[in-house]
């Protein structure tokens, strides 16, 4: 039975571009370096804490459907909500909240869905990218835009690969993930209360590159684009914290927001290939207005119907991150 429904998550996984949702807040694993050096092993895990309203905990396939948030899916976030609307501050009985201290570290589980590797899996030779943590700075606030999943709200540090902490199993050119884990500890900023976090996967490519000296490990990733959330709660106890905190990074407010400013920087200066072809290269504003970034270089691409062709493009003419590639489209680039 185990065997089956593994089998069946990846036949369907490998039937849509991508997706994925954070499972579990605080998992107790007792036997993930043993599964880590022998993925055939199962993984021996239980789930303390829970994201928000999971009335279909355990039903993957049900959650494929109603639980995950795509973002940037015109068609199904017209609004732009951080979070899917049946997300509100709701624990069914059995799926409680997390209850958590300042200082403890948390062990995040979220699915992998065939997407945890660049060289396997669907699609293939995609970063597999990174799931990171917003918080609004204090108890009790909510996060309701996307627009809000910016770098001052990013709880800093809060960042890791979508798959460094992973139980992968591979037979033959077939990966079956047992567990994706995202391990963070609780700043000591918190006060007692109960704090909301958005979960998120940033995997589609932005336009805007990261600096030259940029810490994976440290600084906010600006070359991934929030593209999944799952939204939570801990109910912070035990903390000696008062008043509002700053979990987020040092990035002024009056700072523009992280996107924009290098996407301008590259609308002006960088040079693009027109129409993805090679013979084809224009500077700054000589160029088509819909910018991809393809590696280390960029193609760029004319408006058709009056919008940007492909999902992911960032508009220089309207200095505007467009919404990502839908689950049935794909940019030319991968
Ligand atoms: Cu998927």
């Amino acid at each position: 039975m185990k065997f089956q429904l593994a089998s069946l998550i990846s036949v369907l996984a490998a039937t849509v571009s991508a997706h994925s949702w954070l499972e579990c807040v605080d998992t107790d694993v007792s036997n993930l370096e043993a599964a880590k050096a022998n993925p055939a092993l199962d993984v021996q895990q239980t789930c303390k804490g829970f994201p928000r309203n999971k009335v279909s905990n355990g039903d993957w396939i049900q959650e494929s459907k109603t639980y995950l948030w795509d973002l940037n899916n015109n068609a199904m976030n017209p609004d732009g909500l951080a979070c899917r609307p049946s997300q509100t501050n709701t624990y069914p009985a059995g799926v409680p909240m997390t209850t958590a201290k300042p200082g403890q570290t948390l062990r995040l589980r979220h699915w992998g869905n065939g997407h945890s590797r660049y060289d396997m899996g669907s699609p293939l030779h995609r970063d597999p990218g990174v799931v990171r943590l917003y918080h609004a700075g204090k108890k009790e606030t909510e996060i309701r835009s996307k627009s809000e999943l910016n770098e001052n709200n990013w709880v800093k540090g809060a960042q890791s690969n979508f798959s460094a902490d992973a139980v992968i199993e591979v037979v033959g050119n077939k990966m079956n993930e047992k567990g994706n884990y995202f391990d963070w500890t609780i700043p000591s900023s918190l006060e007692n209360g109960r704090h909301m976090f958005v979960w998120v996967w940033a995997w589609d490519m932005a336009v805007t590159s990261n600096p030259a000296n940029f810490n994976p490990g440290t600084d906010y990733n600006n070359a991934l684009m929030n593209s999944w959330t799952t939204c939570f709660d801990i109910l912070i106890e035990g903390s000696s914290a008062t008043g509002s905190t700053n979990t987020g990074s040092t990035v002024q407010p009056s700072s523009p927001v992280a996107s924009s400013a290098p996407a301008n920087n590259i609308c002006a200066s960088k040079t693009c290939l027109k129409g993805g072809m090679a013979a084809y290269t224009c500077t700054g504003s000589d160029c088509p207005a819909c910018w991809y970034a393809a590696g280390d270089k960029y193609n760029c691409f004319d408006y058709k119907d009056g919008k940007c062709p492909f999902g992911g493009a960032y508009d220089c003419k309207k200095n505007l991150q467009t919404r990502g590639a839908t689950r049935f489209e794909r940019t030319p680039f991968e």
